[in-house]
Parts: C-alpha cells; sequence; structure tokens
C-alpha cells in the first residue's frame, strides 16, 4: 500500500496505510506510542453479590500498591455505565488519596470494544471468571469469550483447567482471535473472586473475613499477572 508518515512521539515515523477502515494507520501509531495498560472490571461486584464499599477499598488499596511497581504502564477499571456504583466508590477514594490519574483512572465501556467503540487502547484485559473457566455464565465472562471466539477458549484450556478463588492465570490470545486483531488485546488474565452468591458454588455464605482475605488475593494476582506480561 501507499505509506504516509505520521507524528509518533514527537518523531516522524513510516507506517503503511492500511485499506482497513478497523485498522486506521493513525490509531496504529497511537497504539504503539501507548503505555501498556491493563483493564479489568470489578471483580465479585455484580453476579457474585460481593459488598461494594468492601470491594472498592480493597481495589484502592491494591492500586495504590501496585502503582508504584508498573513503571509507565496504567491500570483501569472498567464498567458498563456511568450510573456505576463501583466507579464512583472508586474514583472518590482515588481522588482522595491522591493516585496518581495517568496510571490509575476509571473508564465506562465495554471491555471488548474499548478500542475500536472508546478509543482507548489496552493491550491486557482482565475476566472476572468461574471457577471452571467456562465461556457463558453471563456478565464479563460471557462478553469476553463471545468477543474473543474459540481462540480463547482452546488458549485458556492450554493454560490451566480450573482456578481457586483469590487467583488468576495469564492467557495469550491467538493473533486469531478477533479481540487480538479489532481491539488489539495481547492477554487475557482470567480471575476468580470471592464468591457470596447462595447460587453458585463456593458461596462464603456472608463471611467477608474470608471474602476480603479472597478478594486482595484475586487483585494481588491479577495484577502480579500484568507486571509478569510487561517485563
Ligand atoms: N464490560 C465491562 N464491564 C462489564 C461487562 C462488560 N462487557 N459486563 C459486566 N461488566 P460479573 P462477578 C461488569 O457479574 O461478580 C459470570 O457468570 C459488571 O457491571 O461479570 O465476578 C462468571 O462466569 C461488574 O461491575 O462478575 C462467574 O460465574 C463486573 O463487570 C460470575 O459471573 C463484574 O461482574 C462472576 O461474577
Amino acid at each position: 500500500g501507499s505509506k504516509r508518515l505520521v507524528p509518533f512521539s514527537g518523531n516522524a515515523v513510516e507506517l503503511n496505510e492500511c485499506k482497513d477502515p478497523t485498522v486506521g494507520s493513525i490509531s496504529y501509531a497511537a497504539s504503539l506510542s501507548d503505555p501498556p495498560t491493563l483493564a479489568f472490571p470489578s471483580i465479585s461486584t455484580s453476579d457474585f453479590q460481593f459488598n461494594h464499599e468492601k470491594a472498592s477499598e480493597i481495589i484502592i488499596e491494591k492500586v495504590e500498591e501496585f502503582v508504584n511497581k508498573i513503571g509507565n504502564a496504567r491500570l483501569v477499571l472498567v464498567d458498563l455505565t456511568h450510573g456505576s456504583k463501583i466507579l464512583s466508590l472508586v474514583r472518590a477514594k482515588a481522588l482522595k488519596r491522591n493516585i496518581d490519574s495517568k496510571k490509575f483512572f476509571t473508564f465506562v465501556g465495554d471491555i471488548t470494544r474499548l478500542h475500536s467503540r472508546g478509543g482507548l487502547h489496552c493491550n491486557v484485559i482482565a475476566n472476572a471468571a468461574n471457577w471452571r473457566l467456562k465461556p457463558g455464565g453471563g456478565g464479563v465472562n460471557a462478553a469476553i469469550f463471545t468477543a474473543a471466539g474459540p481462540a480463547l477458549e482452546t488458549a485458556t484450556k492450554e493454560q490451566a483447567k480450573s482456578l481457586l478463588p483469590g487467583s488468576a492465570v495469564v492467557v495469550p490470545l491467538p493473533s486469531t482471535s478477533p479481540l487480538f486483531s479489532q481491539e488489539r488485546v495481547t492477554h487475557v488474565i482470567h480471575v476468580l473472586g470471592p464468591n457470596m452468591n447462595p447460587q453458585r458454588s463456593n458461596c462464603l455464605d456472608n463471611d467477608y473475613v474470608k471474602g476480603c482475605k479472597i478478594l486482595c488475593d484475586a487483585y494481588t494476582s491479577l495484577f502480579e499477572g500484568f507486571v509478569s506480561i510487561i517485563r
């Protein structure tokens, strides 16, 4: 194809002009210059019914711990709507604690469409998974497995059969997955949080001592997984 010059970090770089409108050369340049970014949903606070106030405290604690360990990389908490209670709680606490808003912020959008619809390039996304690491079920798990296609299921099986509450597994995304080609996601990190929903397996029966410990472990595993990717 024809070539053109686009600005990149103050210098000009040459890029092949792309005919595919979803993979424009400008956005390609943007994604090259973007720092590594992890987009993650609030683990356990919807289907797993974990208390929002307690969850927001844990998210902030863990973000504070990790923003200093990730260099220029970014952490982004995502939810579907502007009305999201967990996003407001976390935003308010982040402001209070003076967390660097270039390294941690919240974002409203579908985690499977952040680049194409939200203009936010996140090379890694987290999934609030189930213990069997199975597609479907609902929530963000169903959305990610559907958007990623069968390639994610195959790649996940190669990494792990199941997850314990509080743990995570990093799955490199095959380039055949639409999430890779359209959203430029290179890794999915499945995380299993604590479950407070009596209709799901391993319900903690409102035991928030155990629950908070498991949610802390879940975010530690998630952020350590991200650190292992960007190193
Ligand atoms: N993009 C961004 N955020 C989303 C999306 C999306 N497409 N969909 C949901 N959220 P949940 P859990 C938000 O229920 O509570 C599944 O069935 C949602 O608003 O997905 O950890 C699994 O198989 C909420 O803030 O996860 C498990 O069995 C957050 O993502 C179980 O649910 C997490 O909500 C896990 O339950």
